[in-house]
């Protein structure tokens, strides 16, 4: 693609839910036409409704849909559109598919596909970003393929010590070892399995950060070579590498650091030649030491808290680029106003160690109110599929300051109610006012580290007891009815529908 590509008018979204819609209202406000698609199970999706257009792409399952690489394509010159926006998950970060489009002539609105292959590969990336002198984990540089080497580099760097797949992801492909004797053991289980995950064993070594934070920083880089970071988010807490819960700004990173690994971020995503938004990660240790771990080479789910504190548009920015725009703005130009925190509304049960939670949702009442921004695709009687990702909503608070931002987002959280699933929405309410959450101490270990689950239960069971106990049994009862109409009604319509959750009959607490 070069600087002087058309403006463009046209834009298919390869994705569905949340962000399909967030897509087609920047193509609204632009005088963008709005090109959905659709599988079977999303015929009655809102994206659909709301696009210019909405084209069919195939059955519920991913791999025969929205990762259907050559329908995507056939659908989009079929529709005429100018440019491909792919969202997050799905084909956002498959190269292959970045390739097609510029292949037919089709402008993705990404980073292109050279980039992803570096960022895609933890290896190459890492050894990028030593000779750009970006910080990176103590531990080895390249792949390493035997167990003496690996000792040697682990001993080095000090135990304990963390064994990676350069090809994993999100906590997967990764081994810790205490000591030369576990890493020994270790390492011939770890070839094996990143083998088998990902066809390939290419493994290296890492100091093992202890009581860290993820704490990321927005990037976004034109096609001139202009690269500018729209700071951090605190994205520390996480259930298995997913996260629930991100903020801006990080409560332990001052104006001084902020500069400092903006910069860093920056250089970055200039040393792999990165094009339009993007996500530079670090991990930061007890003692203040930023680590850089990876590029997200995509629009992130949380990107709407940078939106907040920045007054950005990230998605109308991500088309001014893609279309060979200059960003309009200089680092110097970019301030932080307040403070945004956001809720990842996802359908699991956290009574329930995070069961999915699935079917028609007969009704839901959205929260708004100063400061309030919720992007969802819910409304009542929408279907809640377990064929995608749990997401239903991202419900996020700005405020002048934290503790607004907070207050906002625990009275929100009361106000937010979604009949016939149950949501991690309890949760989040029990740590909107957990004392370690309201002073800022966070980890990645911070669910485990302070107890919350049992937080969380505690307060529930208090609320049941305040409350009227007919009223409490009544609310009960009334989600059990629920929950039995509609799975009745889903299993009437010839078993089409999404998978039942196991969890289907219980009881859903007040939320
Ligand atoms: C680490 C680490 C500690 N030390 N690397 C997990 C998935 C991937 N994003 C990187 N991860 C980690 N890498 C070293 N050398 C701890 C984690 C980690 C983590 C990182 C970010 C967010 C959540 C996490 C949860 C558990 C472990």
């Amino acid at each position: 693609m070069t600087a002087k590509s058309k403006k463009i008018q046209s834009i298919l979204i390869a994705n569905r839910g949340e962000i399909a819609l967030r897509v087609i209202r920047a193509c609204k406000e632009l005088g963008i036409r709005s090109v959905a698609i659709y599988s079977d199970e999303d015929v009655r999706a809102v994206h659909v409704k709301r696009a210019d257009e909405a084209y069919h792409i195939g059955p519920a399952a991913p791999a025969q849909s929205y990762l259907n690489m050559d329908r995507i394509i056939e659908t989009a010159k079929a529709a005429g559109v100018d440019a491909i926006h792919p969202g997050y998950g799905f084909l956002s970060e498959n190269e292959n598919f970045s390739e097609s489009c510029e292949k037919n002539g089709i402008i993705f609105i990404g980073p292109r596909a050279k980039a992803m292959e570096v960022t895609g590969d933890k290896m190459k990336c890492k050894a990028v970003m030593k000779k750009a002198k970006v910080p990176t984990v103590p531990g080895s540089d390249g792949i390493i393929e035997d167990v003496e080497k690996a000792a040697d580099i682990a001993h080095e760097a000090g135990y304990p010590v963390l064994l990676k797949s350069a090809f994993g992801g999100g906590g997967r492909g990764i081994r810790l070892a205490k000591d030369e004797k576990q890493l020994r053991q270790e390492f011939e289980m770890a070839s094996a399995e990143s083998r088998a995950a990902f066809g390939k064993a290419a493994l290296f070594v890492e100091k093992y950060l202890q009581r860290i934070r993820h704490i990321e920083f927005q990037l976004i880089r034109d096609s001139h070579g202009n690269g500018r970071h729209l700071f951090e988010r605190e994205c520390s807490i996480q259930r298995r590498h997913q996260k629930l819960i991100e903020m801006s700004p990080s409560p332990v990173v001052d104006q001084k650091t902020r500069e400092r690994v903006g910069e860093i971020a920056v250089r970055a995503a200039a040393a792999v030649d990165y094009l339009n938004a993007g996500t530079a990660e670090f991990l930061r240790d007890q003692e203040g030491n930023f680590y850089f771990i990876e590029i997200n080479s995509r629009l992130q789910v949380e990107h709407p808290v940078t939106e907040l504190v920045t007054g950005l548009d990230l998605v109308k920015l991500q088309i001014h680029v893609a279309e060979g725009g200059e960003l309009p703005f200089k680092q110097e130009d970019l301030k932080m106003n307040g403070c945004a925190i956001e809720c990842r509304i996802n359908a699991e049960d956290p009574f329930y160690d995070f069961a999915p939670s699935t079917g028609i949702v007969p009704n839901c009442n959205i929260p708004y109110g100063p400061g309030i921004r919720v992007d969802t695709y819910l409304y009542p009687g929408c279907n809640v599929s377990g064929y995608y990702d749990s997401l239903t909503a991202k419900l996020l608070a700005w405020g002048r300051n934290f503790d607004e931002a907070r207050v906002r987002m625990r009275n929100a959280l009361d106000e937010f109610s979604i009949e016939g699933i149950n949501t991690t929405i309890p949760l989040y309410r029990t740590i909107m006012e957990e004392e370690n959450f309201i002073k800022g101490e966070l980890s990645t270990d911070y669910l485990e580290r302070f107890k919350v689950f049992d937080k969380m239960n505690e307060e529930v069971k208090e609320r049941a007891a305040k409350g009227a106990p007919a009223a409490v049994a009544a609310a009960l009862l009334h989600g059990e009815l629920v929950k039995r109409s509609s799975s009745t009604t889903q299993s009437s319509n010839n078993g089409s529908s999404s998978k039942q959750s196991r969890w289907k009959m219980t009881p859903k607490v007040a939320s």
